[in-house]
């Protein structure tokens, strides 16, 4: 398995993460995004989205970070990153979606290079723009995952999940932009809970082998 990674990724970092716990091993090909290396001719044979991650697992390639982990879940399900029913597991792809659909997006590199290049937005709008677009949807993520009556030391129950895989690393990408996580104290816990496992702890951007102190 080889994964095509940036440290700093946080689809790359969701997929890290669901390779350690499914204690696959697996090596990492640097992408530099901040270079542009995703914009390669070499790369777009890869993915021809220009996005990371994208995973080789023999003489196929997989891309979307959720699609990848559901492949992972798929091909090597225990431990499962899914729960039992029907119901929970929907419950539990929800958490993720809202992540993966509805924040990471507005936040994501070339988005945000379009604010700037072609909208003119400056920088402080921008740092504006992208914890405001965090904070909605924590919000929202803290008041349902509080509420819910699964909800354990993780997002569903007492074993990680696709919804931590998910999660950990927009908190990541929160701190990055310097947020009061202090309105999310469930989000804070379970984040706390998955840290402490190191398939959470080993995947993080600044223990990759590309990892740059200067871009942070
Ligand atoms: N929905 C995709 C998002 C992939 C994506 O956009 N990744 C970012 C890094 S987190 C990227 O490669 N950005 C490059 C760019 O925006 O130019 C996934 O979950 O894999």
């Amino acid at each position: 398995l080889r994964l095509y990674s940036f440290f700093r990724s946080s689809a790359a970092f969701r997929v890290r993460i669901a390779l350690n716990l499914k204690g696959l091993r697996w090596e990492s090909s640097a992408i530099d995004l901040v270079k542009g290396e995703h914009h390669t001719l070499q790369f777009e044979q890869v993915n021809p989205q220009r996005a990371i991650p994208a995973l080789l697992d023999g003489n196929q390639t997989l891309i979307q970070s959720m699609a990848i982990v559901e492949y992972l879940e798929e091909t090597h399900p225990d431990p499962p990153l899914l729960p039992a029913t029907t119901g929970e597991r929907s419950w539990v792809r929800a958490i993720a979606q809202l992540i993966a659909c509805d924040i990471h997006p507005l936040n994501n590199l070339r988005v945000m290079k379009y604010l700037k290049k072609d909208l003119g937005v400056g920088q402080e709008q921008r740092d504006a723009w992208v914890r405001h677009w965090i904070g909605e949807g924590f919000s929202n993520l803290e008041a349902m995952i509080k509420r819910h009556p699964q909800t354990g030391p993780f997002c569903h129950g007492n074993s990680p999940t696709i919804a931590d895989v998910f999660l950990v690393p927009q908190i990541f990408n929160a701190r990055r932009a310097k947020m009061d996580l202090s309105a999310y104290p469930t989000l804070l816990r379970i984040f706390d809970s998955c840290m402490a496992l190191p398939a959470f702890d080993l995947a993080q951007p600044m223990k990759q082998p590309d990892a740059r102190e200067d871009y942070l």
